[in-house]
């Protein structure tokens, strides 16, 4: 993986911008709409449509019960983290009817952050598996809400079954600088992941 550009400012060559693809994926309602919105320095493209009483059986509303809508296909905004990264964020959508979706929008990210709400931490198991299905390196984000149990991270890493490498961070999906922060620890993990790849080569 060339992470060229992913170093400080003035490291890449004079004018040199690297664009570099990132997902916001997760499961349903774990905030990822709100994490593109809050974080985007341009105007997001959002596909939001009313949730509709079909989906409340599948799709559990506890504690996100003033939810009204959901992501039919995705979000899009853009950050420049710095003058030689500008970062192109893709949300994917949560409900499980359009997973099917989600092949497609990884062609070409160079990494993820799973969502997760630790009230509901299943919603995000199937987003972890597909993480490690399509081999896209990812931080876990624990969007924490104001009922939120404050579980120790090790714990939640054990009910996650996450290995120890990937790092887990707490977050709050409507504040930017919270999401950028969670961005430049993907970024940080992104360029650990390559220097160790380079080493052992
Ligand atoms: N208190 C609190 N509420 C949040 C936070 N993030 C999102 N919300 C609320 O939680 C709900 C879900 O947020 P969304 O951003 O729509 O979640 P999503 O993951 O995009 O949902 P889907 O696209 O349907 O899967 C919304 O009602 C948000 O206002 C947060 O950090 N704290
Ligand atoms: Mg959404």
């Amino acid at each position: 993986m060339d992470l060229k550009g992913f170093d400080q400012p003035g490291s890449a060559a004079a004018g040199e911008t690297r664009s570099v693809k990132v997902m916001i994926a997760g499961g349903f309602g774990t905030g990822k709409t709100t994490m593109v919105r809050s974080v985007s320095d341009i105007k997001p493209l959002t596909t939001e449509e009313t949730l509709t009483q079909a989906s409340a059986d599948v799709d559990r509303l506890i504690g996100v019960a003033d939810k009204t809508e959901t992501t039919v296909s995705l979000d899009f905004g853009k950050i420049s983290i710095n003058d030689s990264l500008v970062l192109y964020l893709f949300g994917t959508p949560g409900q499980e009817r359009f997973w099917f979706l989600w092949n497609g929008l990884f062609k070409g990210a160079l990494g993820a952050v799973v969502l997760v709400d630790t009230r509901r931490l299943a919603s995000s198991f199937r987003a972890i598996e597909e993480m490690e299905r399509q081999n896209v390196p990812f931080v876990v984000a624990l969007n924490v809400f104001p009922d939120s149990k404050d579980y120790p991270v090790e714990e939640i890493r054990d009910a996650l079954d996450i290995s120890p490498h990937i790092p887990v961070v707490a977050c709050d999906a409507r504040d930017r600088t919270s999401s950028r922060d969670v961005l430049v620890a993907l970024i940080r993990h992104l360029k650990e992941r390559s220097a160790v790849v380079l080493e052992s080569r």
